[in-house]
């Protein structure tokens, strides 16, 4: 067993976690001291969003220079400070490790700009206009618009599936992946714990025949990879993988192909979009489609892949506000979509804020936004002839400052996170949800998370055991089961604000329950009544 098939990794966006000297931006020396919540909460490894230099066009996602870290966040010292602290609570620090592109104000990019003979010049991925003059061809950026910028200078396009601020590197160019991987021994050396590698399939791109995901020499470039770095080493690396099905995810997963521990993939994150179109254009999640994607994942990569599991992260809404009730079954409705995903097979990632049930974050107008892929969207879309009401609407339900407004940690002012302004407002509902609060109520949602990570750490079943869908056609009740050895554990839950009979008479004698959100002691499988939101994990006899 590799350490990270029981683990539990926390994310920390660290802007918003926690800030030590007041100047509203969450910091290094601010993880530290929170570093005993987090072993108390129980978690292996935390996943550290980008701490480097950066200008911030996209908040740390343009990195300027990878082996320094911004001054708003501290210094070298405060992170070997943290490697340092962190070990010592046996938890890993996984690195976000940004290398589809760089930002243009890196040394690499100011070079390359000087001119088609400068050296640099290939490390990215330059063309010449259109016939016409104009870009290219029409690959459009994820961040709206034409993915290629003219630079007046040379008269030729660079290419980014981003921000203009940041440009692709050319993967093709040995030397960039030498330097890649120079980059990434130089924090191995410094004992960090493995990498979460940002839109990793990518890396392969076509550019000329618009292939951006999963390009022809993708799992040759991460092979190489890890070869000449990672091999060897007790580390975890995790690809960020939109467009992953469980085929190619056993691709990068597989440990005899020697490439990546793990992939997120995204399939159950997309149902409450329109098929075929964007985040943007809402729908309504139907459960059972939601049931049937989570439980291919579950069956599907075997031996021969590993499954991260994740309802959230620093792109995304939060789970509570997105597929649970976040004013009358908060708590409850929290509980259920923690207990649904650490009994699945795989590691869980939890992100920061959601183990106390931090909420969606509500706006009135485009002035209130940080996120730069919510600006540009909410721009482009004006012109196209949209309404500001569904724009924001739809920047309400998807936008990503819906999960980086800061942590709350008390009541006091700004929720304990600064002593001064911070950089995106604090919600207003810290006064009730906040860390202090959860600790003194043995009820809350924190004890579920410390209980779910509890039980994968006692319970080879919970790592091990073989997933089985349990009614697949119900649309509002979640089932499953593991199975390991001769032990069968139902995991039941309720995803709807509605009580629901279920009659499971086939099924053997419920034996001990082994988590509930409902503060349950006994049930009746013949007949049973769930609550609203209710979940429930039973050992059967
Ligand atoms: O995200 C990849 C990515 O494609 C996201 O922009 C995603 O499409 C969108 O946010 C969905 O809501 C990664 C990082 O996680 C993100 O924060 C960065 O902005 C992006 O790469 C560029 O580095
Ligand atoms: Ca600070």
């Amino acid at each position: 067993m590799r350490w990270w098939q029981n683990a539990v990794v926390y994310q920390i966006y660290p802007r918003s976690f926690n800030d030590s000297n007041g100047d509203g931006i969450g910091d290094l020396p601010g993880i530290i001291e929170r570093l005993d919540y987090l072993e108390d909460l129980g978690i292996d490894a935390i996943w550290l969003s980008p701490v480097y230099q950066s200008p911030n066009d996209d908040n740390g996602y343009d990195i300027s220079d990878y082996q320094a870290i911004h001054p708003e966040f501290g210094t070298m010292e405060d992170m070997d400070q943290l490697i340092k602290e962190a070990d010592r609570r046996n938890i890993k620090i996984i690195m976000d490790l940004v290398v589809n592109h760089t930002s243009d104000e890196h040394q690499w990019f100011i070079e390359a700009r000087k001119g088609k003979d400068n050296n640099y010049r290939d490390y990215y991925i330059w063309r010449d206009p259109a016939d016409d003059g104009g870009p290219p061809n029409d690959l459009k950026s994820t961040f709206s618009g034409s993915a290629w910028e003219y630079d007046e200078k040379s008269g030729q396009y660079y290419l980014h599936l981003f921000s203009k601020k940041q440009p692709d590197l050319n993967w093709e160019n040995k030397n960039v992946r030498k330097a890649v991987y120079d980059m990434m021994n130089f924090w191995l050396d410094k004992g960090v714990g493995g990498f979460r590698m940002d839109v990793i399939d990518l890396i392969g791109k076509k550019p000329d025949e618009k292939i951006t995901g999963n390009g022809p020499k993708l799992h040759d470039y991460l092979q190489e990879m890890h070869q000449e770095t990672l091999k060897d080493k007790d580390v975890m690396t995790v690809g960020e993988t939109w467009g992953a099905t469980p085929e190619t995810a056993k691709l990068y997963s597989d440990p005899f192909r020697e490439e990546l521990s793990m992939v997120f993939q995204f399939e159950h994150m997309q149902l409450d979009e329109q098929p075929g179109a964007t985040k943007w254009d809402l729908k309504e999640l139907d459960l059972t489609e939601l049931k049937s994607v989570l439980s291919k994942w579950q069956t599907e990569l075997g031996n021969q892949g590993w499954n991260s599991l994740f309802w959230n992260n620093h792109d995304l809404p939060r789970i509570v506000s997105r597929f649970g009730n976040d004013t009358d079954y908060r708590v409850e409705s929290a509980k259920l979509f923690a207990i649904l995903l650490h009994l699945m097979k795989g590691t869980p990632y939890i992100y920061q804020g959601e183990e106390i049930g931090m909420t969606n974050r509500k706006i009135e107008s485009i002035d209130e936004v940080d996120d730069i892929e919510s600006i540009n969207m909410y721009n482009e879309r004006l012109d196209e002839g949209y309404t500001k009401e569904e724009l924001i609407r739809a920047i309400n339900v998807k936008g990503r400052d819906n999960a980086r407004t800061p942590m709350q940690w008390d009541d006091t002012h700004e929720a304990g996170f600064t002593t001064g302004k911070p950089w995106l407002p604090i919600q207003p509902n810290y006064e009730q949800i906040n860390v202090e609060a959860a600790l003194e109520d043995k009820n809350s949602i924190f004890y579920t998370y410390q209980k779910l990570i509890r039980l994968r750490k006692e319970n080879p079943i919970v790592v091990w055991g073989e997933y089985e869908l349990v009614l697949p056609e119900h649309n509002t009740v979640f089932a499953y089961k593991r199975h390991y050895k001769n032990k069968t554990w139902l995991v039941l839950a309720n995803v709807s604000r509605n009580e629901t009979s279920l009659e499971l008479p086939d099924e053997a004698q419920a034996g001990n329950i082994i988590v509930s959100n409902y503060d349950r002691d006994t049930i009746d499988l013949a007949k049973i009544a769930l609550q609203p939101f209710e979940a429930i994990v039973v050992e059967l006899k």
